[in-house]
């Protein structure tokens, strides 16, 4: 058993992330068995769930003309736009069936409408915090290990900003799956290496 002060990272393991879903990553569902394993040797466990609402700003389907993987300049910056995804309380929203959902906190994420959050711990302005840090402090926790979807989206934003919090963080990258939108999991492989992120 890890000591409490290395927590476990469970990334959007949701429906529509995994083959059949709206935004489905290749192979999305095959990490769910390693995952479910690996939250035996952690004593604090905790869920991400992306978590929007209808015609939510990083859906194409709100920008007239546009495409899903466009991409607008948002308020705080670049966004892409995605299929409609993990529209709350959808089936789509929910955790993959086969995964095991006994963590202590389930972190939802991108419920602003005008505000997407690939991080765990702050949404795309990078300044709305979503509470995890506290969550996490608050349990003395000092080490972040991520696994989950998607490996250069929700699991490397979430990393960096772990990384950047002061967390000691492990990304185990043969569990997660990757997007990889123009070069996107290169990018995020390197911004890992600049952060001190270390890949297991
Ligand atoms: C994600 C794109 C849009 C993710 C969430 O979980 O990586 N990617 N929303
Ligand atoms: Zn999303």
């Amino acid at each position: 058993m890890r000591p409490a002060s290395e927590a476990l990272l469970v990334v959007d393991v949701q429906n529509d992330f995994c083959p059949g879903g709206a935004l489905a990553v290749a192979d999305g569902d095959a990490i769910v068995p390693g995952i479910n394993a690996l939250m035996e040797e952690f004593q604090v466990v905790v869920l991400t769930q992306d978590w929007h609402p209808p015609a939510h700003l990083s859906f194409a389907s709100s920008h007239p003309g546009r495409s899903p993987f466009d991409v607008i300049t948002a308020d705080y910056g670049p966004q892409v736009l995605w299929p409609d995804h993990c529209v709350q309380n959808t089936a789509g929203a929910a955790f993959h069936p086969a995964l095991r959902t006994d963590g202590q906190a389930i972190i939802r994420k991108g419920f602003r409408r005008e505000v997407d959050s690939y991080s765990a711990f702050f949404e795309n302005d990078h300044e709305t915090p979503t509470g995890l840090e506290g969550y996490l402090r608050t349990r003395g926790v000092e080490a972040v290990t991520l696994v989950g979807l998607a490996t250069d989206y929700c699991v490397s934003y979430s990393a960096l900003d772990a990384a950047r919090l002061g967390f000691a963080v492990t990304v185990i990258e043969r569990l997660t799956r990757a997007i990889d939108l123009g070069g996107s999991l290169a990018a995020a492989r390197k911004g890992w290496q600049h952060a001190g992120v270390q890949v297991a």
